[in-house]
């Protein structure tokens, strides 16, 4: 609904308003933006919400997606016969991962979750000028296609695994679907369902309204709950209010209804008043809360629409909520000729990972390989089967490479775009990086996808490289080309480990060691030069496995525990080290489990990195959030690096506790100088945090909070954790916009525009895309100082590309000499039209039943086939949805199109209920029932008197789905 949205509970004053529209199609002139502003935040205040009572697109959104995977992992428990427990009313992202008997998921369901309802609300953000993503305007047709072409996406985005894509696609159609409900008049005709025609492009919308028939009469004063005219609700016409927001042009035809409220100038125009019902004040608000239950019931529908063509598992995972871990394993490996060692390492672990992951919690979400050469790198393979990534694993050779340095950077900037935001990768390689000049582009993509990349470097110190034309003469990776891993280490928040071959199996086996979900950040720091420094770090009682990492040559140090005992690194036989590995340049240490503040005296003239982390269900997600550049006053998250030098905000997330709250967020620059925000609750775990002025050097972001438990006995927990990656800000500012959908064979525009805050001149652009599709883009633009300017990438997907192929876009700008740079990053889905809109159909082939007596000695059975027509793209699958009986497929031999179905059950078990699904994804269902059938018949045929019915083909039915 096109509520002011108070985004997590009262900072994100949306309105969506269906601006003005000016003659040539909606473009306003900065005047009438400032006017929106100004006008918008009146009515923001007119409107007055009591926090926590009407409801937003947020909690509709986020309603119906618990209760989608409630009944998602109900039905799965019962089809694997296991026990299902459902979690107490209100749902909550914590308690239903839970129940789904998935609790190391729950940060993954909070993602998948914020991420959807942050793509629902960018479409007041970024769509305000456009009455057909909400309904308004009476804009049914152009609304409905939003909504079922967006399903086409997502459910090819879906059959490719691409769930990122599909759940940013998901949120932008949950908006339009959510909006109809409370700006149309479809609660007030007395409906008490959703409008299921909306995500079905093949049926009647409804009834529409003639442009020229009157719908509404002014409201009695303030009094607008009998507006709409008796014939049309008598005979059910469909209509919807009209908004603008510039006086006295209201471009509502006579008689129309308005949206209402302060903001909307049309409702000051004969018809007076509105019908929405975004809040409890609005126009229409005595009909709000039916409103928001029919938005929350249609978004559920949606979704089990999507369920069904997915398949429960997969649904789950678009969710967040996988089997094991929720984590991805990838690995980017070096297989020019000196690598066998290293190969065989990763051969070793990825056996061992597998073997000893594979059905418990830790196993890997998603696998992930990319090998990388030179002069070529990849193909990409990203797997849910353990065994395909075994196997690509298995037949990775090490061979070719030409001379010393190959392309590691190319390779790993190809399994940052492709895998999941948050998560880990570790890189193999003997080698100094070919592509140096990728270095800020790979840096750009880790803190955008703040995932942690750890450098596995072997042979760096040792005389054992490649011997090629001289025999005798040996290379090695210089102290300059250890530093770029490093660096990227660093700014991660990973590790370089550099070890000789002979130590690799040793070394591949302790960093890949924890998988666990569970694992969060308390401290991460590199020094480089090498320096002493004393880090402490605070470790609360949720916390197990608490594991120092430190990798750099030459270092000693001292740690001290909470109640004061030291221990040195020369010591072996103190108590707070539990137990120590030390191998190439990295240090393992795991310490005494011990609450309260450590810390950590390190001393070196090396650069050095140290990491401190521990299992806890408590962690964070964060993103830098900016108000909204549109007409419409909110904030919106950042896709960019955050603007430096001037003040800016974070919105904060807490997982895995219902209770636990921010008390301080701090933006820590290696330096040691801090910057602390002021955080604002807004409820739902979430937390507003403003910053005086954000970097201009790198920092990460630290958060420290306390959970006050009530039981089982009343205790307080006060924790810290920190972001594991190094971001930076910029002085440049960039910007881009374009659909998401892309067609295949067509050039994709994407207009950008960089603006400087600081210097001008030409500045360097870069577009990179992740699969490798013909691009071209300006490589400079000139700036004048504090100006900026624009230029558009093109992108084109080949004739061939699979529909759902997603693709991620990166650009980049750099300012003259290099020292600053801020990118982009989008992602777009290639979807082909699909013209097929139709489900499958069954026909009823034979039915037999005996069911008389004692249901238990009776059975009854029947045989279907099922076809997608002669237009349609072809059975993909049969499953059945209800019943209990033996179920079978097969395809026709005569005719491939055809899947036969043969169903056998007991009397006692007298309904069936086949779903049907085609390869574009539309779900249809046929329902049969022994007795129904039974009746229906008995008028037609006398047989029935003997109990028995055959149904042969002289009477197939077909048997109407919907
Ligand atoms: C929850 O989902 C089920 C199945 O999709 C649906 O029947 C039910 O109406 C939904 N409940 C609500 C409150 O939307
Ligand atoms: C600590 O980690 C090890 C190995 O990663 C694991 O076997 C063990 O169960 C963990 N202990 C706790 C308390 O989580
Ligand atoms: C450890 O090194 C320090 C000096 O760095 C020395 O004073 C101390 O005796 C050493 N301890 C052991 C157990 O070797
Ligand atoms: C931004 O510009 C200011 C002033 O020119 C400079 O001090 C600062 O380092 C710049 N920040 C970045 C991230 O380049
Ligand atoms: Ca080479
Ligand atoms: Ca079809």
């Amino acid at each position: 609904m096109c509520y002011i949205l108070q985004f997590f509970g009262g900072l994100w004053k949306i309105k969506h308003i269906p601006v003005y529209k000016t003659g040539g199609g909606g473009v306003m002139s900065s005047a009438l933006a400032v006017l929106c502003i100004l006008l918008l935040h009146t009515g923001v205040q007119a409107f007055g919400i009591v926090s926590g009572e009407s409801l937003n697109h947020l909690e509709i959104t986020e309603s119906a997606i618990l209760n989608a995977t409630v009944q998602t992992c109900r039905a799965l428990a019962q089809a694997e016969g296991t026990d299902f427990n459902f979690p107490a009313q209100p749902f909550t992202a914590e308690a239903v991962a839970v129940a789904c008997g998935a609790p190391q998921s729950i940060k993954s369901f909070h993602q998948a979750i914020k991420f959807i309802t942050l793509w629902n609300i960018r479409v007041d953000l970024r769509h305000a000028l456009n009455a057909s993503f909400h309904f308004d305007d009476e804009m049914f047709v152009q609304g409905r296609k939003i909504i079922t072409e967006g399903i086409q996406a997502v459910k090819a985005s879906n059959n490719q695994e691409n769930f990122e894509a599909a759940r940013q696609k998901l949120g932008e159609i949950f908006h339009p679907l959510q909006d109809f409900y409370s700006h149309s008049d479809w609660v007030e005709l007395g409906n008490i369902l959703p409008n299921s025609n909306l995500i079905r492009s093949d049926t009647s919308i409804g009834n529409i309204a003639d442009e020229s028939r009157a719908t509404c009469r002014s409201c009695d004063g303030d009094d607008c709950r009998n507006n709409i005219l008796e014939d049309i609700i008598k005979e059910k016409i469909l209509t919807s209010g009209y908004f603008g927001i510039v006086p006295f042009a209201s471009t509502k035809p006579k008689g129309k209804c308005s949206h209402g409220g302060a903001v909307d100038q049309t409702s000051t125009i004969i018809p007076k008043g509105g019908i929405n019902k975004d809040t409890f004040g609005s126009s229409h608000g005595h009909l709000h809360t039916k409103a928001a239950n029919m938005a929350i019931a249609a978004s559920s529908e949606l979704l089990e629409d999507i369920r069904r063509a997915a398949g429960d598992r997969p649904f789950l995972q678009m969710m967040g909520i996988s089997k094991g871990s929720s984590k991805a394993l990838c690995f980017v490996i070096d297989t020019t000729k000196s690598m066998s060692d290293d190969i065989e390492a990763v051969r070793t672990v990825t056996a061992s990972i597998i073997n000893s992951e594979v059905g418990t919690d830790n196993e890997p979400s998603v696998y992930i390989l990319v090998p990388f050469n030179d002069p070529d790198f990849g193909p990409l393979v990203k797997t849910t089967d353990p065994q395909v990534f075994k196997t690509a694993i298995n037949s990775l050779s090490a061979s070719g490479g030409g001379d010393e340095e190959e392309l590691s950077l190319s390779g790993l900037l190809l399994a940052l775009t492709n895998n999941p935001f948050y998560s880990e990768i570790f890189l193999f390689t003997d080698a100094p990086a070919k592509d140096k000049h990728l270095k800020s582009t790979v840096i750009a993509i880790i803190q955008r996808t703040q995932t942690v990349v750890n450098f596995v470097i072997s042979g760096s110190t040792v005389v054992n490289r490649r011997r090629r034309s001289d025999q005798r003469q040996s290379s090695r990776i210089t102290e300059s080309d250890a530093q770029l891993y490093r660096d990227l280490a660093q700014a991660s928040g990973g590790l370089a480990v550099e070890v000789e071959k002979s130590e690799l199996s040793e070394v591949v086996s302790i960093i890949t060691e924890s998988t666990s979900s569970s694992l969060v950040t308390l401290l991460q720091a590199a020094r480089s030069p090498g320096k002493a420094d004393t880090f402490s770090f605070l470790v609360d009682e949720t916390i197990t496995n608490l594991t120092v990492y430190i990798t750099g040559r030459s270092v000693t140090f001292t740690l001290i525990s909470p109640t004061g005992l030291s221990q040195q690194s020369n010591d072996t036989t103190g108590s707070l080290i539990t137990e120590s590995k030390s191998v190439g340049n990295l240090k393992t240490l795991l310490l005494q489990r011990q609450a309260g503040l450590w810390e950590l005296k390190m001393v070196s003239t090396h650069p050095y990195i140290v990491k401190v982390i521990g299992q806890s269900p408590i962690d964070f997600l964060f993103d830098f959030v900016e108000a909204s550049q549109g007409p419409l006053t909110g904030f919106d998250a950042l896709d960019t690096r955050p603007r430096a030098g001037v003040n800016g905000s974070l919105l904060v997330s807490l997982t895995g506790s219902d209770s636990a709250t921010v008390t301080e967020v701090t933006l820590v620059e290696s330096s040691g100088s801090e910057i602390k925000g002021v955080v604002e609750a807004q409820g739902r775990g979430n937390f507003l945090v403003r910053v005086d002025t954000i970097p201009s050097k790198a920092f990460v972001v630290r958060v420290k909070g306390r959970d006050d438990i009530i039981a089982p006995r009343a205790s307080t927990i006060v924790f810290e954790r920190q972001s594991s990656t190094n971001f930076r800000a910029s002085n440049l500012t960039i910007t881009a916009k374009s659909d998401s959908i892309m067609v295949p064979g067509m050039p994709f525009l994407v207009p950008f525009s960089v603006m400087t805050n600081g210097t001008g001149g030409n500045f360097t652009i870069r577009a990179t895309n992740n699969r490798r599709f013909d691009s071209t883009s300006p490589t400079t633009l000139f700036l004048e100082p504090g100006s900026s300017a624009n230029g558009t990438v093109t992108l084109s997907a080949p004739l061939n590309t699979p529909s759902g192929t997603d693709v991620t876009l990166t650009i980049e700008a750099e300012a003259p000499g290099g020292e600053d740079t801020n990118y982009i990053m989008l992602r777009f889905s290639i979807i082909n039209t699909v013209t097929d809109l139709t489900q499958p159909v069954c026909q009823l082939l034979s039915l037999q039943s005996n069911c008389s007596g004692n249901c238990s000695l009776s059975m009854w059975a029947l045989s279907v086939r099922v076809t997608d027509g002669a237009e349609g793209t072809g059975v993909s699958h049969v499953s059945l949805r209800q019943g209990n009986g033996t179920f079978n497929t097969s395809l026709d031999a005569g005719n491939k199109d055809i899947t036969l179905v043969s169903y056998v059950a007991s009397c006692c078990a007298p309904d069936m209920e086949l779903q049907v699904v085609d390869r574009v994804g539309n779900v249809g269902s046929c329902f049969y029932t022994s007795s129904t059938l039974v009746s229906t018949k008995v008028a037609q045929s006398p047989l029935l008197c003997f109990g028995i019915v055959v149904l042969g083909l002289h009477i197939l039915t077909e048997l109407g789905i919907q």
